[in-house]
């Protein structure tokens, strides 16, 4: 049924429940000089190449094709429309390779008709800490889908992370394939009620009107915690030790370092914002809330073109109430003209999506592991890992 992933060292859905197979890796790593020293094939009009995301133009010219034809949901109405500023964010992180941003052309116009991308990271499983390549950006242009490009794709990606010496990598997919270590759900909670509506994202509540979805919806003007801030650079040292602590807990997680920190969590504009607390008598740095800033596009509404929409990212309570903390989020979020604010039920996230009147979205994110094994699957909140 899967003619591309049932020959690929993943997990796959006969071996479900069969506890004699090990955890771990898959396949041993091979010899570096047994690996494939040349591209695979593609079909004859099209030809590799490798995206300098630092080159404005080539950045516009993926930019471009992903606005055009990346994820949309299950009705087409929406699209994510992900920013130039957060291409190069994702796609740039410490210890980055070039060769891993593949795009594929069209020989004859040179144009770009396809694109997949990988990014190094440290991640435990339990209490395995393995290099792994956080795998994003998948993309066949619309009028080139179902020619299996995709499998090719993903063996030449493969087989540049494995010259550089890694065998596992981590994934999400809207999809189903062999097999989830994990399946989440979106939650949606609205923060321009009318807007949300009118673009066919939510539908107003029965024996509800308007006035009252807009008036259940409201949040108070600003923030609430005492000692609630943005996170600066100096609060480095002490967001990375708040999370690797507070991380420990999740059978799937990062293994951030400072640098990791820097990079991934501190704020940076219409990409990423992080707030934390800090206890105004100790100034010890005791909990930390952060999400980053994914539009999509509204496909065929006469009056809206985009939805603005922030994900919940990494959050971390110890002190402040992870509900109150949150509801300080949603209020900065608010406060910035984001539309709505969705998270997935991954870490504790269960303990407040209901309370802060977050809903069931219809979509939902399936967790891959690449060439390791867990043996059955998670729950969301076992997850501690949030991919872009
Ligand atoms: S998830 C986001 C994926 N992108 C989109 O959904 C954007 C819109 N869609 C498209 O651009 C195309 O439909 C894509 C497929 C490109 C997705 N992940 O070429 P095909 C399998 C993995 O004829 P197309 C993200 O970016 C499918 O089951 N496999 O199909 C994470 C079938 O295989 P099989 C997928 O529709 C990506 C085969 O492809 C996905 O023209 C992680 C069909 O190929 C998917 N999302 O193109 C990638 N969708 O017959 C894996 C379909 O077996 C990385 N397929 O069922 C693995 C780790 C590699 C590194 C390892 C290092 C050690
Ligand atoms: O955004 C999503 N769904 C929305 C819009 C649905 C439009 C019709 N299909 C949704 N809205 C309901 C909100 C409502 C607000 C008030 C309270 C009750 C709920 O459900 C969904 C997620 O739910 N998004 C998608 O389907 C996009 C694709 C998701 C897969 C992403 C794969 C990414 C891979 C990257 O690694």
């Amino acid at each position: 049924r899967h003619r591309f992933w049932e020959t690929q060292p993943v997990g796959q859905f006969r071996d479900l429940g069969d506890t004699s197979l090990p955890e771990g890796p898959i396949e041993a790593p091979t010899p570096l000089s047994d690996v494939r020293r040349d591209p695979y094939n593609l079909p004859a009009q099209y030809e590799w190449t490798t995206c300098d995301i630092d080159d404005d133009h080539t950045c516009t010219e993926v930019y471009n094709l992903l606005t055009q034809n990346y994820v949309e949901d299950d009705e087409n109405m929406f699209r994510f429309n992900y920013s130039m500023e957060f291409l190069r964010w994702a796609l740039r992180p410490p210890g980055y390779f070039k060769s891993w941003h593949i795009g594929v052309r069209a020989k004859a116009s040179q144009k770009l008709v396809a694109f997949i991308t990988g990014v190094p990271a440290r991640i435990r499983v339990r209490d395995d800490v393995v290099k792994w390549r956080r795998s994003t950006f998948l993309c066949v242009h619309k009028k080139l889908r179902s020619k299996r490009l995709a499998p090719v794709m993903i063996k030449e990606v493969t087989r540049r992370v494995h010259l550089e010496n890694i065998w596992q990598a981590s994934y999400t997919a809207g999809v189903v394939i062999p097999t989830p270590i994990s399946t989440c759900r979106y939650w949606h909670r609205s923060l321009n009620p009318k807007k949300l509506i009118d673009v066919g994202f939510s539908r107003l509540g029965a024996r509800m009107t308007m006035s009252r979805t807009v008036k259940l919806y409201k949040l108070p003007e600003s923030t609430v915690t005492k000692g609630f801030r943005k996170m600066e650079l100096r609060d480095v040292p002490a967001v990375t030790r708040l999370l690797k602590e507070y991380l420990r807990q999740f059978a799937v997680a990062p293994d951030f370092d400072q640098d990791d920190v820097e990079h991934w969590l501190l704020p940076l504009e219409n990409v990423v914002d992080s707030y934390l607390v800090e206890s105004p008598e100790t100034h010890e740095i005791t909990d930390f809330c952060s999400f980053y800033t994914l539009p999509s596009s509204i496909l065929n509404n006469p009056n809206y073109s985009l939805l603005k929409a922030a994900y919940s990212y990494y959050n971390v309570s110890t002190k402040t109430p992870l509900q109150q903390l949150m509801n300080d989020a949603l209020i900065v979020a608010k406060k910035n003209d984001y539309d709505v604010f969705n998270a997935l039920d991954v870490m504790q996230n269960e303990s407040f999506l209901k309370e802060l009147k977050f809903g069931p979205g219809d979509g939902h994110l399936h967790y891959y592991l690449y060439n390791y094994r867990i043996r059955k699957a998670l729950h969301p909140s076992e997850l501690g890992l949030v991919l872009l």
